[in-house]
């Protein structure tokens, strides 16, 4: 009792005391690479700060200042694969993750057009306004099946967790994000969608990221994007 209440403390306490997170490596049959070898380094790699501008291209992969690529790595379709950050997701919120197949070669690709879909979603539970819980927080790492249907071939794979803290006013919500970089194998047949361009997914009107998540607590929650396409 006490120690979940300490940790409850610290957790109310983290967002005042420590810096935000970053996704900067990806988890490929259960090792983890190296901090930005997979992923394309972001603006944020050092002080961990936000995108709140869903019109902004930095909302697509936060690279502008870094003009980063990275490594492209293999991943068989049908196996795990996980995005970790680089402390655990304190603040509430949820999580999406959207994939994008390059033209060519991905190193060099910008993820431009109306190309991604999503394939996996961690949303809010609730049960019509008593309570409200957040799923991901707390997790280090975000783990998904890649589609086992999905064509082979050279992807981007965007990672977005929302931090709604503070989501009440139109800009509030805050996306911590980054794009990774993998070449499916293996894959099948399937056509992925709906597809969506980012941005553009959002306008930051949905009542999933315009939000108070405080008071009244919301009777249900409506996660933001398109439907997952699981294959
Ligand atoms: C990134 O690319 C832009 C546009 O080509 C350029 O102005 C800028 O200097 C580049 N930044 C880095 C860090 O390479
Ligand atoms: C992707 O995987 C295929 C199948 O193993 C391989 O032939 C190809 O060279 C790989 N491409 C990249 C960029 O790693
Ligand atoms: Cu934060």
């Amino acid at each position: 009792m006490l120690k979940s209440l300490l940790f409850g403390v610290l957790l109310a306490l983290a967002p005042l005391i420590a810096s935000h997170y970053t996704f900067p490596a990806l988890v490929v049959n259960g090792v983890q690479g190296g901090d930005w070898v997979n992923v394309r380094m972001t603006n944020n790699h050092f002080d961990q700060s936000p995108v709140t501008d869903v019109s902004s291209i930095d909302f697509r992969c936060y690279t502008s200042a870094t003009n980063a690529t990275a490594t492209t790595i293999d991943v068989a379709a049908g196996s795990q694969l996980g995005i970790a950050a680089d402390d655990y997701i304190y603040h509430p919120g949820v999580v999406n993750v959207y994939m994008a197949k390059a033209p060519g070669d991905v190193s060099t690709w910008d993820g431009s057009g109306t190309v991604w879909f999503k394939v996996y979603q961690i949303t809010a539970v609730t049960d019509g306004g008593t309570s409200i819980s957040w799923p991901s927080t707390s997790l280090n790492t975000v783990t998904f099946t890649v589609p086992k249907n999905l064509p082979s071939g050279q992807y981007l794979v965007r990672v977005e967790a929302i931090a709604l803290h503070v989501a009440s006013t139109f800009g509030g919500a805050q996306f911590y994000l980054s794009c990774g970089q993998i070449n499916v194998t293996g894959g099948g047949s399937g056509t992925p969608g709906p597809l969506v361009a980012i941005p553009g997914v959002y306008t930051g009107n949905e009542p999933g990221i315009l939000i108070n998540i405080y008071y009244p607590i919301p009777a249900t929650y409506i996660q933001p994007g398109p439907a997952v396409w699981s294959g």
